[in-house]
């Protein structure tokens, strides 16, 4: 049902910026939609290579240690690097106050998780994992290694055993997603060359929130993963404060189909994740 080949070549561009966008928008975004996190030369410097094929192809994802006999619900360290012509790449520029995102779902998109290894100065990565069930994962390391524009990386992992059969994935927005203390209305509206994705955040009185936070540098992070191509899109919050409790994104999203999305969001010091089901045409 997935088709690897598919999310390669997606992975393999990296874009930035909304100009980019256009039929052949790049697929992996890990832009920011706002001015102060990312430097204008930074993000200039992406927009050459939006949209052309072959540009910036992503480095390699090797595993050290901690990958093999993966057992689910068990918590393992492990440990990589990224490689480049057979080179570590070591050194990291800091994207949303972190030198890397590591986002984990399983292929059937029903888990989740945002992760931030850490990494020594020799480039050697090490994060801690659970994965709560069998089955195969995907792994998406959002970087930007020194010298090198944004890119994410991609690798598949294994955790034996027998992975609980899901039910296919419909669209379910607009949909009201009620978290322990929250309401979310999330809706879509298709933007020019985007989509818009909007949460608007009540409390479970109905009040909309006045209190939300920036989580890692923007008031919102957004993961949307194609649930046949595995296509994957990292945004952020279009706006630095969402006073109204409502919080828009624009998600470059290349290919038409099912897409499983998580907004993620804080409060109180907390982070809550919304989940929600695009289709987009
Ligand atoms: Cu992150």
């Amino acid at each position: 049902m997935f088709r690897s080949s598919v999310a390669l070549i997606v992975l393999s561009l990296v874009g930035c910026g909304r100009q980019s966008a256009s039929p052949k928008a790049p697929a992996v975004d890990h832009s920011s939609h706002q001015e102060h996190a990312t430097p204008p030369d930074d993000h200039a410097g992406h927009q050459g290579m939006a949209g052309m094929t072959g540009m910036a192809a992503s480095a390699k994802f090797v595993v050290d240690s901690g990958g093999d006999d993966l057992k689910h619900g068990e918590s393992t360290t492990l440990r990589f690097h990224l490689e480049r012509d057979g080179k570590t790449l070591r050194e990291f520029v800091l994207l949303h106050e972190r030198v890397m995102h590591f986002i984990v779902v399983r292929d059937a998109l029903d888990e989740f998780q945002h992760l931030h290894p850490t990494v020594a100065d020799d480039g050697l990565a090490k994060v801690e994992i659970a994965f709560p069930t069998p089955g195969k994962y995907w792994l998406f390391v959002d970087c930007q290694a020194k010298g090198e524009g944004q890119q994410t990386v991609r690798h598949e992992m294994r955790v034996a055993g027998d992975s609980p059969a899901v039910a296919e994935l419909k669209a379910n927005v607009p949909v009201v997603v009620t978290e322990a203390k929250t309401k979310t209305e999330v809706s879509v509206q298709r933007g020019e060359g985007e989509w818009l994705v909007t949460f608007a955040h009540r409390d479970l009185a109905g009040k909309a929130l006045a209190d939300l936070e920036p989580y890692l540098g923007a008031m919102g992070h957004l993961v949307v993963i194609g649930a046949a191509t595995g296509e994957y899109v990292h945004a952020h919050a279009e706006t630095q404060s969402a006073p109204d409790g409502r919080v828009k994104f624009a998600a470059h999203i290349a290919q038409p189909g099912i897409y499983k999305a998580w907004g993620q969001f804080q409060r109180n010091g907390r982070v809550f994740t919304v989940p929600a089901v695009l289709e987009v045409d």
